[in-house]
């Protein structure tokens, strides 16, 4: 593409290796191997950088899947960092949703580490392309955004943007790119996104905009081979070419149940005609028939035949928009038992609030103490203090806070995606080492103590005893 704006001459080629999305710690499916193939396929593409003596590395955010990505994670995360330093190619990135805190990022220890470049408002400048970036935005700041916090650049020949957003017109997006581009006070020549999963390339207007695509599979969704970008910016044009990485194959074995007294006999020939040693293996069961399957048996057999994740896929239950029904799981979930002790613990509506709060896993615990005083304040502003204390607790539902959106699902948003990924979160999201013990064990403790408490004082207080003073406390 022909760019007449540029001002300055170029005076070299400038190849840039665009990667975002590589979730570094996702050990999906509870698999240790998974977490290490995430790693594996990001330092694959950081060989590829040196090998081909890239100018830079671009990171479009989800460095990492988690806010709280464990010490094993961020040491991985150094070392491959130091090999892109070793070689003296920068490493310029910006925050994803999956990683963010909420103000100092793990970025930014990267950054005083010498090993990356958090980018900004202010341009980076690269020979003569200047380098911006835009932190994953949750969507209800979006409309709140301010664009005039923008340095322009003094003189370049092409303005590149970085962000972690999912932008129309590629995908439903949280935002537009063409407003994006018209709003920022510089000329947009190339944007680089992350969050959307899926490799894309188009233009809007004159400016080229791609996601390069997560670089492993973070759901049976993402059935295209995975990739990274390689930029091209010469003084002519900007080239955009798309590189794959081989990750671990995902299977899919489609079993049609004719005979329910076969069943296990039709999953085993199947499985057996397919080479599926060391892949992610889901057998997919079909047929009109209401016979309950084990999903047990199924993975004995995958496993049998030495295949690394086994997994079942009831299409039974799928209806035909993509939703699935109900999912089987088959192991115990601690998250109900805590939710019925804490029924019988008869907590206050305020008490419930704070539980409800601690216990919210999509909520940042950065953020668990400012939702507290919130949400507490707001319930003490609705209080009739004239009135006296209730006796009994006043047991209310509480809505859920809505804060999706601060790490919602960001993959490609067809349906069978989400719903995937969602399945995916049921089971694995709150797995039982996930369940802070001490906290369930907390719960149990202080309750008791309480009761104890309250008992000994029935017992000591006088029936004459003085009026009681009600303190704050009590109300909730
Ligand atoms: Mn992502």
């Amino acid at each position: 593409m022909q760019l007449g704006h540029s001002i300055v001459k170029m005076e070299r080629e400038i190849k840039i290796i665009h990667t975002a999305d590589t979730h570094i710690g996702y050990r999906q499916y509870h698999s240790d191997v998974r977490r290490q193939d995430f790693l594996q396929a990001f330092s694959i593409v950081i060989d590829d950088a040196i090998k081909m003596n890239a100018d830079a590395v671009v990171h479009a955010g989800d460095l990492f899947d988690s806010r709280t990505p464990s010490l094993e994670d961020i040491l991985d995360t150094m070392k491959l960092f130091s090999r892109l330093k070793e070689a003296n190619i920068p490493l310029l990135a910006i925050v994803g949703n999956h990683e963010s805190k909420q103000s100092t990022q793990w970025l930014d220890l990267f950054e005083s580490m010498g090993l990356t470049t958090r980018l900004g408002t202010v341009p980076y400048m690269l020979e003569n392309i200047s380098f911006y970036g835009i932190d994953s935005v949750p969507r209800s700041k979006i409309p709140l955004f301010d664009f005039s916090v923008f340095e322009e650049p003094v003189a370049s020949s092409y303005n590149v943007l970085v962000m972690h957003q999912l932008m129309s017109p590629i995908t439903a997006g949280e935002w537009d790119c063409a407003y994006v581009i018209g709003s920022v006070p510089f000329h947009v020549d190339l944007m680089l996104l992350g969050d959307y999963h899926k490799y894309e390339k188009i233009t809007v207007g004159d400016t080229w905009v791609t996601y390069c695509g997560s670089t492993e599979r973070n759901s049976l969704a993402e059935e295209e081979n995975r990739s990274y970008n390689i930029i091209t910016v010469s003084e002519k044009d900007i080239d955009i070419s798309r590189r794959t990485i081989l990750t671990r194959e995902f299977l899919r074995i489609p079993v049609t149940i004719r005979d329910p007294a076969r069943i296990y006999e039709d999953v085993l020939s199947a499985v057996k005609e397919q080479d599926v040693a060391g892949k992610v293996v889901f057998v997919e069961i079909n047929g009109d028939t209401d016979v309950s399957i084990s999903h047990a048996e199924i993975e004995e057999i995958l496993l049998s035949r030495n295949v690394l994740v086994p997994g079942v896929r009831d299409l039974r239950k799928v209806t035909e928009d993509g939703f699935e029904l109900s999912v089987s799981i088959s192991f115990y979930d601690p998250d109900d038992e805590i939710k019925n002790e804490i029924n019988n613990m008869h907590l206050s509506t305020g008490g419930l609030l704070v539980d409800e709060i601690v216990r919210d896993l999509s909520l940042p615990k950065t953020k668990v103490s400012d939702e507290a005083e919130n949400r507490l304040g707001n319930l003490l502003e609705s209080m009739d203090f004239s009135k006296p204390m209730p006796l009994a607790p006043v047991h209310e539902k509480m809505s859920s806070p809505s804060s999706e959106e601060e790490n919602g699902p960001t993959q490609p948003s067809s349906p069978e995606t989400d719903v995937i990924r969602e399945t995916e979160r049921s089971v694995t999201c709150i797995p039982e080492s996930e369940i802070p013990e001490p906290e369930k064990e907390n719960y149990r403790t202080v309750s008791e103590k309480q009761s104890e408490k309250y008992d000994d004082k029935k017992q000591k207080t006088p029936a004459h005893a003085k009026p009681k003073q009600y303190n704050l406390g009590d109300y909730f």
